[in-house]
């Protein structure tokens, strides 16, 4: 049931866009090498080169932008006397200038491609596009144009929004080349993510997801402190619950705020850790006085969903919980971590509260889910957690139960080490999982380890010349996608922006 009175609160803080005239800094040849590796160099065609059918120009803005494009464009020769069709192709990662949108035939769909076909009828004249795109690159190339006149691109410009202001960001002190390289990188992510509300990736989903926020959020406290877009989100995921109760995995905010039919049991579950994050940042007791009937039903939804040996019930259905962008990944073990962690942060909340019988009925069911973990998950034989009826070993059922405490101290650094040198153990793919991975190796007291991996894994990925960080990044092929297609994957990705986060609070 919709909370009108939280969605009110919501709207009314819904955040002024900030926007920026950023103008193209150069015309570009982006060349692919053999390796695949991309070098971009200056084109001996610069602005106002006489472009006609066929010809190509690739104009770059100096950093990742996201925004409105405006084109100024000319005529060279006769009077314009028929309109010319462009295409315009807009690249975060000049990857993206490489690859044809007809041979992407992945499950998430092709519009999300940043592509657009425009015709211009009036020359020379000013077009400003409509649509709002991710980039650091545009291709323009002519598809028609009459003999009689050729085109030139005299302006362009970005308007770019964000509702992040750069001049509030809190500096970062710690001279080491490499942290002030990603943590640069990472707050340039997390800008350019925060719009209306924390979208996941300005490209693609463009939109709140409840996994991104609780890492954005994080990383905003010490960065931006834009708190009360941490605020407006909490607010919209509770004013918008499924017929279940449960939050959403993530919300649409147009035409109309609506929660979308995606539901998955870690995301829920992560409102609770996020609305603890929220008040040890703020201090701001009403909105967990408000919020807190929000959080509590999400722990006693997933309680529901035990078995009796108080296990986490395993699923087949697709998307039941996230946990990594892996299909082959057994998510339960997982998901038993991932609520261990939740409660933890719910028993710290009824404290909060001063909610001392709500506080041992949550202790209760942590422990007993804990036990059961570790009676019925751990696998002696094996000297790790594993997962469903195949018991299957990954790294990310490893983490969930160190987040979760299932596993303390050196015994959980240990496992850690020893399960992520293991072959045969189900790797992390994704940037959001290696984050969990960090965040567990700081919780079992390894904290050099955790920074020194961070920095191989982010460094790699910053490495590829980045201006943000990405949504995946697999450091052995560095061109993987679940999509089915690479040009889908989005290169300014929210839940990437954590290394602000470590470095800010473990190498201030
Ligand atoms: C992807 C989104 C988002 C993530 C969800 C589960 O499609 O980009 O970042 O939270 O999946």
């Amino acid at each position: 049931m919709k909370n009108q009175a939280f969605l009110e609160k919501a709207l009314a803080l819904i955040p002024v866009i900030h926007e920026t005239e950023i103008a193209a800094v150069r015309c570009v040849s982006p060349e692919k090498q053999e390796d695949g590796r991309i070098t971009i160099r200056p084109s001996a065609a610069g602005m106002g080169h006489p472009l006609q059918k066929g010809d190509r120009i690739v104009l770059e803005f100096g950093d990742h932008q996201v925004g409105y494009l405006t084109l100024k464009l000319g005529v060279k020769g006769f009077h314009a006397d028929a309109p010319v069709r462009l295409r315009l192709h807009f690249a975060e990662n000049p990857i993206e200038l490489f690859e044809d949108p007809d041979d992407y035939h992945g499950w998430i769909c092709s519009s999300w491609i940043e592509e657009e076909i425009i015709h211009v009828d009036v020359l020379p004249g000013v077009v400003s596009l409509p649509r709002r795109y991710a980039f650091r690159y545009v291709r323009i190339e002519v598809l028609d144009i009459s003999s009689r006149f050729s085109l030139t691109v005299e302006e362009a410009y970005c308007r770019a929004v964000s509702s992040a202001d750069d001049a509030l960001l809190l500096p970062y002190g710690n001279e080491d080349p490499l942290y002030q390289r990603l943590d640069r990188i990472a707050c340039r992510t997390l800008h350019n993510c925060m719009q209306a509300v924390f979208e996941d990736g300005p490209k693609r989903d463009r939109r709140l997801w409840l996994g991104d926020l609780r890492i954005q959020a994080r990383v905003n406290y010490v960065t931006y402190r834009k708190n009360d877009l941490v605020k407006e989100c909490l607010y919209l995921f509770a004013a918008l619950p499924t017929k279940s109760g449960q939050v959403g995995g993530c919300i649409f905010l147009e035409p109309e705020p609506e929660v979308d039919d995606v539901v998955m049991l870690d995301y829920s579950l992560f409102f609770v850790s996020t609305l603890l994050d929220y008040y040890k940042a703020t201090g701001d007791m009403e909105t967990v006085h408000d919020l807190w009937p929000t959080a509590l039903s999400q722990l006693y939804l997933a309680e529901g969903l035990l078995t009796d040996q108080d296990l986490i019930r395993d699923s087949e259905e697709m998307g039941w919980c996230f946990i990594d962008w892996n299909l082959a990944l057994n998510k339960q073990g997982a998901m038993q971590g991932v609520l261990l962690y939740a409660l933890r942060s719910g028993m710290e909340l009824t404290r909060l509260l001063n909610e001392q019988d709500t506080y041992m009925k949550l202790e209760a069911i942590w422990k007993s889910c804990r036990n059961a973990a570790n009676q019925y998950l751990w696998n002696s034989e094996e000297a790790c957690y594993t997962s469903g009826d195949n018991a299957q070993v990954s790294v990310a059922t490893q983490v969930w139960m160190v987040l979760g405490g299932a596993i303390e101290g050196k015994k959980a650094a240990d496992l850690l080490r020893r399960v992520t040198n293991r072959p045969d153990a189900l790797k992390m793919v994704s940037p959001y999982m290696v984050h969990n991975y960090v965040d567990a190796m700081i919780c079992a007291g390894e904290e050099e380890t955790a920074i020194a991996y961070m920095c191989r894994y982010w460094g790699g990925m910053a490495d590829q010349g980045v201006d943000t960080f990405w949504e995946l990044y697999n450091p052995e092929n560095p061109q993987e996608s679940p999509y089915g297609g690479t040009i889908v994957n989005s290169y300014c990705h929210a839940w990437s922006c954590g290394p602000a986060y470590f470095l800010r609070r473990y190498r201030p």
